[in-house]
């Protein structure tokens, strides 16, 4: 067995040394509870019935996956006995999901992508959960929906699972990134790594070259001086790799550094970037900036922008310090402004 410090002990360390509240740290043992149970079902493949579509389609307009749909249900009854969020909101929902009457309110409002990267889920690649925990405002009992429309900083916690050789859970609580891996046997959570970095300076990227003709000048201009490689501007190689799951591409930054985008896209004015900013860009960009990286949309921080709506699309640019710095360089430059 691995001789480790369990989640819970973990846990329990921040309440001793830094005053983490019980209850934030109950929603993050109830999170892992979720996660424990969706890698379990995850772990089935065929055998378990989860995989394929249902026939619903979502806000976003994307047909739902069977386990879309399980993997939600499995989060919101993981905490809406727990006297500790006051509502939950989701990819697959259209509107906040509000406790059941009855139902203790707590502190938190809790923010989920169940099941990132749905199109993996039947060819058996890596998909993941992505959550995001914010303060409900002082005074609401019954959250609405503009509750849930804070700028990323105020996130007192956001973390993923990955679902792939293991399920790997990674989080912070404002004070660096920590990763646990689960034992499957034992159903625990053990830490395995303390303080992820990530390095300033990358060469690897990852992007959906496919949307190349959307793009803006300035990401066309990365791009094709990463492709240079060490005989263009920046003088090294890059190598890409593009997993089709935002937790597994930025897991990737995350462990071995390098940069993601999704950038602005032309294709449609009211969709300006294919990420969602609550529950999928603000929770991977509090990690990437407890890690030394930068997270952006090539013009501004993610995380100091406000949210219009609760499935608000944005541009994702983060990873390595230096190479988003350079991206953001080239969103200002005014040839490229003008192209
Ligand atoms: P889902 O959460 O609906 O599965 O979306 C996955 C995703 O938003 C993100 O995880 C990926 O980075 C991106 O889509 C992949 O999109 P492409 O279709 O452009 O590869």
């Amino acid at each position: 067995m691995f001789n480790g410090l369990t989640l819970a002990a973990f846990l329990q360390e921040e309440q001793r040394l830094h005053g983490l509240s019980p209850d934030l740290a109950g929603v993050v043992e109830d999170m892992a509870r979720a996660i424990k149970q969706i890698a379990h079902h995850v772990s089935q493949g065929a055998l378990g019935d989860v995989l394929g579509s249902t026939d619903a389609v979502n806000i976003q307009g994307e047909v739902q996956k069977k386990l879309d749909v399980e993997a939600n249900d499995i989060i919101l009854r993981c905490h809406e006995s727990s006297g500790r969020v006051a509502a939950m909101a989701s990819e697959e929902m259209d509107s906040i999901y509000l406790l059941p009457i009855g139902e203790r309110r707590g502190d938190y409002l809790l923010v989920f992508d169940p099941l990132d990267g749905s199109t993996n889920i039947d060819i058996n690649l890596s998909i993941g959960t992505i959550f995001s925990i914010l303060p409900c405002p002082r005074g609401v009992n019954e959250p609405r929906e503009i509750d849930f429309l804070q700028p990323g900083r105020n996130q007192v916690c956001a973390g993923y699972a990955i679902y792939s050789q293991a399920t790997v859970l990674v989080l912070t609580l404002g004070r660096g990134v920590h990763s646990f891996t689960l034992d499957r046997q034992i159903g625990e959570f053990f830490l395995v790594q303390r303080d992820l970095r990530i390095a300033p300076q990358g060469h690897e990227y990852a992007i959906n070259t496919s949307n190349w003709r959307f793009w803006e000048p300035p990401i066309r201009r990365y791009i094709e001086e990463c492709h240079a490689g060490e005989t263009g501007p920046r003088g090294k190689n890059f190598n890409m790799r593009w997993m089709g799951a935002m937790v597994a591409d930025c897991h990737r930054v995350l462990s071995r550094g390098g940069v993601f985008l999704y950038p602005r896209d032309l294709r449609d004015p009211n969709k300006p970037g294919k990420l969602r900013q609550l529950y999928e860009a603000n929770p991977i960009a509090l990690l990437t900036e407890q890690a030394g990286g930068v997270a952006s949309t090539g013009r501004r921080s993610i995380l100091d922008l406000m949210p219009q709506t609760l499935h608000q699309r944005i541009p994702v640019i983060l990873g390595a310090r230096e190479e988003v710095r350079l991206i953001e360089d080239y969103h200002l430059d005014p040839p490229l402004q003008s192209m």
